[in-house]
């Protein structure tokens, strides 16, 4: 069995949108205009492609006065009231959508009362509410404040209160992972008979999110193991166009470092079913600024003694460039084609080769000039830090907030100021993390370094977990 709920309220009170980001499915159609659902609809809240629950989206309340009255009218009552009303007067188009979002009630789905708590309470939403009470069915109250004003809470929790079995704050717009479930685990609690069932829900959704995070971690090793090995390479015939040459493969190496990273970014985005709409960054996120550029190797690099534990693991003579990273000197240099990267060990080097020299049967030129692979001990770790912030901001970016949608709220995402996360690792998990990024450079695959990677993996799932539960990181 399927359980059903049908999320029903006033017109334009977000609906919609508390579906859309509890079934974390953004094909639900949302807008400012009330009266935007006129046909129930259902979504299934999936995990792996199965559906678990149904919500049924529905119209908003047209004439709740006219549905009481001839409620009170009727020799039935409860349900039966109900069918007989529909039966009698769906063909009455003030009733349309009133008789079209009690349908799923009368077959046997729950209820989802959505109020927008920032606004005062109005006579029409006590009729609404005691027609949902006249329903007998179980019925949870969800308060989406659409606004920050908290005035008005406490009346209508009061009348809520009376006619409700639950009542939860849930804000469509800004609820997290934790929210969403905290919300499953007090539907539960509407209707005793749905306990067991919920509590095996609960469990696979709990468990979906801990493989959703493992797939993330493999993703960003994989980003990792690809763009640290990564070189282009090129021969050169004169020393006339060696600049030029350089200036161009340093260029190729840079854009196709950072579509590594983009095609990353992107299937993260894809795991946590953001499939529409693209999830708008904070005004002030680093995100905003590329991979290689000057601000993003400042905010996220490693500080001076960091880099001196990496450089000691990678066994690369530092002390200079950990001078030039910490101070934030690299950029004008590093712009000046790698002259930073190339100190840790040539990102740009320079091969001889004899004349005549083939490789995979290509006869080489007299010069092959290699960019790459990047020795810079910042660099992986600002891939994972770029990583982890995108992450944390497509898990806490609810499915029912559109980027196209002006807000009058300001939303904080959580972990918001998080930049840099590498800056907050204790010397064991630098260590741990350098060991497997040394794997990684040098493409090594023995059990010591698959072992390596594995403690690597592990690390990266339980700081997942910290992030997507609001735990410290
Ligand atoms: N700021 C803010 N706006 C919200 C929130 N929830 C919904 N809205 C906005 O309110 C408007 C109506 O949202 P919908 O989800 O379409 O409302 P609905 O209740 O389904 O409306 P109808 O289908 O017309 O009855 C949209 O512009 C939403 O973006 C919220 O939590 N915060
Ligand atoms: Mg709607």
């Amino acid at each position: 069995m399927i359980p059903q709920f049908a999320v029903i309220g006033h017109p334009n009170e977000g609906k919609s949108s508390v579906l859309s980001t509890l079934a974390e499915d953004d094909s639900v159609v949302i807008s400012p205009l009330p009266g935007e659902t006129r046909k129930c609809r259902t979504f299934p809240i999936t995990i792996d492609g199965r559906p678990m629950v149904q919500l049924v989206d529905t119209p908003g309340f047209q004439n709740p006065r006219k549905i009481l009255a001839s409620l009170k009218k009727k020799s039935a009552s409860g349900l039966d009231a109900f069918k007989e009303l529909t039966q009698n007067e769906a063909s009455d188009p003030d009733l349309a959508d009133d008789c079209e979002l009690l349908r799923p009630v009368l077959t046997g789905a729950a209820i989802i009362y959505v109020v927008d708590g920032s606004r005062p309470l109005r006579t029409v939403d006590k009729i609404e509410m005691e027609i949902l009470r006249l329903t007998g069915r179980p019925r949870m109250a969800v308060l989406n404040n659409k606004e920050e004003e908290q005035q008005y809470l406490n009346g209508w929790k009061e009348e809520l209160r009376k006619n409700f079995n639950s009542i939860r704050l849930f804000n469509a717009h800004q609820a997290t992972y934790v929210e969403r479930i905290n919300l499953l685990q007090a539907l539960k609690s509407i209707d005793q008979d749905l306990e067991p069932l919920f509590d095996s829900i609960i469990q696979s959704f709990e468990i979906d999110w801990q493989n959703r995070n493992s797939q993330v971690a493999s993703k960003i090793i994989e980003l990792l193991k690809q763009a640290l090995p990564y070189t282009v390479s090129s021969s050169i015939k004169t020393e006339d166009n060696r600049k030029q040459i350089e200036q161009k493969l340093y260029e190729q190496y840079k854009k196709q470092v950072s579509k590594l990273e983009e095609q990353t970014l992107k299937a993260i985005r894809k795991l946590y079913k953001h499939n529409i709409f693209n999830i708008e960054l904070p005004e002030n996120s680093i995100l905003h600024d590329d991979l290689f550029s000057e601000k993003t190797w400042q905010v996220l690099g490693l500080n001076k003694k960091q880099m001196m534990i990496a450089g000691g693991i990678g066994g690369a003579t530092l002390g200079a460039t950990a001078d030039i990273v910490a101070h934030g000197l690299s950029f004008g240099l590093f712009t000046a084609l790698g002259t930073v990267l190339g100190s840790t060990g040539a990102l740009l080097g320079g091969k001889k080769f004899s004349q005549g020299h083939k490789l995979l049967g290509i006869p080489l030129g007299k010069e092959e000039v290699i960019v790459g692979p990047n020795k810079n001990h910042s660099f992986p770790f600002i891939l994972l830090d770029r990583s982890l912030l995108y992450y944390n901001h497509v898990i806490n970016w609810a499915h029912g907030r559109r980027s196209h949608q002006a807000t009058t709220t300001e939303i904080s995402l959580q972990n918001d100021k998080m930049q840099g996360f590498s800056t907050l690792l204790d010397k064991k998990e630098m260590r741990l993390c350098t060991e497997f990024f040394n794997v990684a450079r040098e493409n090594k695959t023995d059990s010591s370094s698959a072992e390596k990677e594995q403690l690597f993996f592990h690390f990266l799932t339980g700081k997942l977990q910290n992030i997507s539960t609001g735990k410290q990181v």
